[in-house]
């Protein structure tokens, strides 16, 4: 039996237009950087290409044709009651190159009718601005977000959106999941990472000083132009209800050594800068002093402060998946920008997923309450939070029960902090409903959903869709308003 949360809680679902839309050369859209990843698997990472290279399997070009089938696919989402569903808009819809003078009228057009699709469902739409999706062409020849001139085509972009969709879009958000690039001292994503958040790539042989130089550096821009957007979508629209988005992982220390508690601090210091940056528009004490000792980030205004200041979001959505255990190297201490002065290491008290993602419930209620100390008030959506796993199919059936326990286990630890710790969480959207391909490997058996997408690792597959068990589970979830997990 679960707490009920507030008959306007926003129950729902999420996806990333990269990872679901596919075609991705279809009315004018450009080449994004997720256009260029191959496919990798469970334990190799994504390769990037110099370009699309004939021969490569990219799954995103196809995802699930959901540019085809968005329509039908709502359509299974409203039968579970959804509230809610977060997508992302492909920049390359809209500005192809990036640095184009007009926008893309198709590009265009495909969004309002979808928002339209959506609105008449009564699901209210939630969108990401910047999911991973930059277009390629602002990487080859400005190199991403390490220029400055990229904060205003995105700005450009984002008030380009903010204008046609007024009416039709209140929730946003502006960059996916930010801080992941911050990762630097994981050896299998890293490169994803920097790549996904950035678009930047660099020389194999970099140091981890080198890499943080770099990032910061981008980050701020990024920030920047988040900050940018956040005031000219308000002034677009007072109504409009505009976030920043992390994914959030609480780290814990591998033993109650001194060493290992203050590694810990320090690495999820290194997180912590981008929510403050959003959330208060100022940058924390420890980044200022880490920032003044290395000079990195060394390209900052006045007015970039100011804009800071005058764009803070609205509210915080977050990604939860899992928790870390972090181990200091050695007895020294750990400082700002020692990314290789501690390692992630296993959690032996909690079981992990086919991939190796701890399996941590009790860990999302200790995180909102962490957000909720930090930011006192603010209010939190989670826009994602799911069960990677693989699905067999059996006579038409997906019996998917170990989805099902990872969900209800995580949906009842939001119950106690909204009802038991007074959190202000107003919406709870699992990611991929629908089976999508996955960001971290572009596998398409890497499954979320609630409905079955007979598509498999090369694409082939009949496309057809089934609803799972987990999908009437969630249907009686969202109808009794969470009391009945
Ligand atoms: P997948 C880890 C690795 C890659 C992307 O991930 C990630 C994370 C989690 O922090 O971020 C989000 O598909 C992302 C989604 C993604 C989802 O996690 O690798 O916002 O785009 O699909 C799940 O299993």
């Amino acid at each position: 039996m679960g707490l009920k949360l507030a008959d306007n809680f926003l129950w729902g679902g999420a996806i990333a237009a990269h990872q679901a839309e596919g075609a991705w050369n279809k009315d004018g859209k450009g080449v994004s950087i997720a256009d260029i990843l191959t496919a990798g698997a469970n334990n190799k990472p994504r390769e990037i290409t110099d370009g699309v290279i004939a021969g490569n399997n990219y799954p995103n070009h196809h995802g699930i044709y959901f540019y085809d089938t968005y329509k039908e696919d709502l359509a299974l989402m409203a039968e579970m009651g959804f509230k809610a569903f977060r997508t992302s808009i492909a920049w390359t819809r809209i500005f192809p190159n990036g640095d184009d003078a007009e926008p893309n009228e198709a590009g265009l057009k495909f969004y309002d009718d979808m928002f339209d699709e959506m609105n008449r469902l009564g699901i209210e739409p939630v969108i990401t601005l910047n999911h991973f999706e930059m277009p390629y062409h602002l990487v080859k020849e400005y190199g991403g977000w390490s220029n400055r001139k990229v904060i205003d085509f995105f700005v450009k972009y984002a008030t380009t959106v903010f204008t046609r969709y007024n009416g039709k879009v209140k929730y946003w958000m502006t960059h996916n999941e930010i801080s992941n690039q911050a990762n630097l001292d994981d050896d299998m994503m890293s490169e994803f990472m920097i790549w996904t958040n950035s678009g930047l790539q660099f020389k194999k042989d970099a140091t981890a000083t080198e890499k943080l130089a770099g990032m910061v550096q981008a980050a701020h821009y990024e920030l920047v132009a988040s900050a940018k957007a956040v005031q000219i979508g308000h002034a677009i629209n007072p109504e409009f209800v505009i976030g920043g988005m992390l994914n959030v992982a609480p780290l814990y220390p591998a033993s109650p050594k001194p060493a290992d508690m203050l590694a810990t601090q320090k690495a999820r210091q290194l997180h912590d800068w981008f929510s403050d940056v959003h959330i208060r528009g100022t940058y924390p004490a420890e980044f200022e002093a880490f920032a003044a000792r290395t000079g990195y980030r060394s390209d900052i205004t006045q007015a970039d402060r100011e804009v800071l200041k005058a764009g803070k979001v609205d509210y915080l959505a977050i990604s939860y998946y899992n928790s870390t255990v972090i181990k200091a190297k050695s007895d020294a201490d750990t400082d700002f920008e020692d990314v290789q002065g501690y390692e992630v290491v296993q959690n032996p008290e909690v079981p992990v997923s086919d991939w190796g993602w701890a399996i941590d419930p009790q860990g999302l209620r200790y995180t909102l309450n962490e957000l909720n100390d930090q930011y006192p008030g603010l209010p939190i959506m989670i826009v994602e939070n799911g069960f990677g796993a693989y699905d067999d199919v059996i006579d038409g059936k997906v019996h998917d029960q170990y989805r099902i326990d990872y969900l209800k286990a995580h949906i009842a630890e939001v119950e106690k902090a909204v009802v038991k710790d007074g959190i202000p969480v107003i919406g709870y959207l699992s990611w991929g409903p629908i089976d999508i391909v996955s960001a971290g490997t572009g596998e398409m058996s890497k499954r979320y959903g609630y409905i079955y997408v007979d598509l498999d690792d090369m694409g082939e597959g009949s496309g057809k869709r089934l609803r799972k068990d987990s999908f009437d589970w969630y249907k009686q979830v969202i109808a009794s308003h969470g009391t009945d997990l």
